[in-house]
């Protein structure tokens, strides 16, 4: 193997998530099957003896590109030279706490992790922050990096993406595969809008396929909207698998060439497409152009029903870019 080792950086790796996306990162999903990896896991201090655990696993994956493994609670040692950075681990939603609550809460951890990342990354870096509440974490993170290009940052919502396809090919009995152009909109949060005008069903529009116009809007917007909590309240544990999967889409699709015809959806800064404010990190359908470039898909056209739900959203994001004011400097 000749090519340079890539540095990949995951916070909060001895989380349920990390868990999930570790083996598949070791194994090259990401970076290639011929590149080597160095892997950086990030804990806070107490979780640190669970991570040498998980170390322990990875090392049993018997991975050939896996060259190193550092475990830190040093953000700076978790990011120096890292290319790709996870940002998993933030604290969860404690009982009773609003969302305003966890926003403040996490809010501090995103400006040192942010710091960092400018101080001591590589230059060409790509962050994907996962950790909720994840637009305004990104948001966060991205103001307090000096030197980091603005396109250097995302936050997910891959997973509401993929979630709204599989239940729009549920509902038409097709594949998941013949489902395209879907555009989740806006933040990672129960006002997101999982937009179906724009998407198709084996290239046709799903309206065309899917008639049932009171579904799309109701019931389909809603279990996208709700999927999370529908999987606390099964599982009692929120989703892991699927997470990390989207994580993995995500990464391989900014990495990777959209086709014309396509998108996805990733949270990224807004250039003022859609009348999105510009800075704010908002869902759009983005495509990619092979040197790590994403790019909003302008020219949609939004109808009233698409124009309303995705201003509710961008509210949201509003309101919670102003709760942490005080933490986005520049
Ligand atoms: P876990 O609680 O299993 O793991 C989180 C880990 O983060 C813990 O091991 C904790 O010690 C660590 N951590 C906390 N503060 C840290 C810090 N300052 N630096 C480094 N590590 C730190 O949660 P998990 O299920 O893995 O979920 C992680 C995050 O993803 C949560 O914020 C969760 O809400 C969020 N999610 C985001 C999704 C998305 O689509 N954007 C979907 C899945 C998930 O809900």
């Amino acid at each position: 193997m000749t090519a340079s080792p890539i540095t990949i950086a995951i916070t909060g790796a001895a989380g349920q998530i990390g868990y999930a996306l570790l083996p598949r990162l070791a194994m090259g999903e990401v970076s290639g099957c011929d590149r080597p990896i160095i892997l950086k896991l990030l804990e806070i201090p107490p979780a640190l003896p669970a991570l040498q655990g998980v170390r322990m696993e990875i090392d049993d994956l018997g991975s050939p590109l896996v060259q190193k493994i550092v475990c830190t609670s040093d953000v700076e040692e978790a990011f120096g030279d890292a290319s790709i950075i996870f940002l998993v681990g933030s604290k969860p939603r404690g009982k009773g706490m609003l969302r305003k609550d966890l926003i403040r809460e996490n809010g501090p951890i995103f400006v040192g992790q942010g710091k960092a990342i400018g101080k001591v990354a590589s230059k060409d870096v790509k962050v994907l922050v996962v950790g909720n509440p994840c637009n305004t974490n990104g948001l966060i993170a991205m103001h307090n990096a000096s030197d980091v290009p603005t396109s250097s940052w995302s936050a997910m919502t891959r997973l509401d993406h993929n979630r709204a396809l599989a239940q729009l090919a549920g509902k038409s009995g097709r594949p998941n595969g013949a489902v395209d152009r879907v555009t989740i909109w806006g933040n990672h949060s129960a006002t997101q809008y999982p937009d179906f005008v724009h998407a198709t069903i084996d290239g046709k529009p799903v309206t065309e396929i899917i008639t049932d116009r009171a579904w799309l809007e109701g019931d389909f917007i809603e279990t996208v909207q709700e999927r999370g909590k529908a999987i606390i309240d099964a599982r009692g544990l929120s989703s892991a698998m699927s997470a990390a999967s989207a994580a993995i889409d995500h990464m391989k699709s900014w990495l990777g060439k959209t086709p014309e015809d396509s998108w996805s959806s990733a949270a990224i800064r807004s250039d003022g497409s859609y009348a999105v404010p510009e800075g704010l990190i908002s869902s759009f359908p983005v495509r990619y152009d092979g040197e790590g470039n994403g790019r909003v898909v302008t020219g949609l056209e939004m109808d009233a029903f698409s124009q309303g739900k995705l201003q509710a959203t961008i509210n949201e994001l509003i309101s919670e870019r102003d709760t942490v004011k005080d933490l986005l400097p520049g």
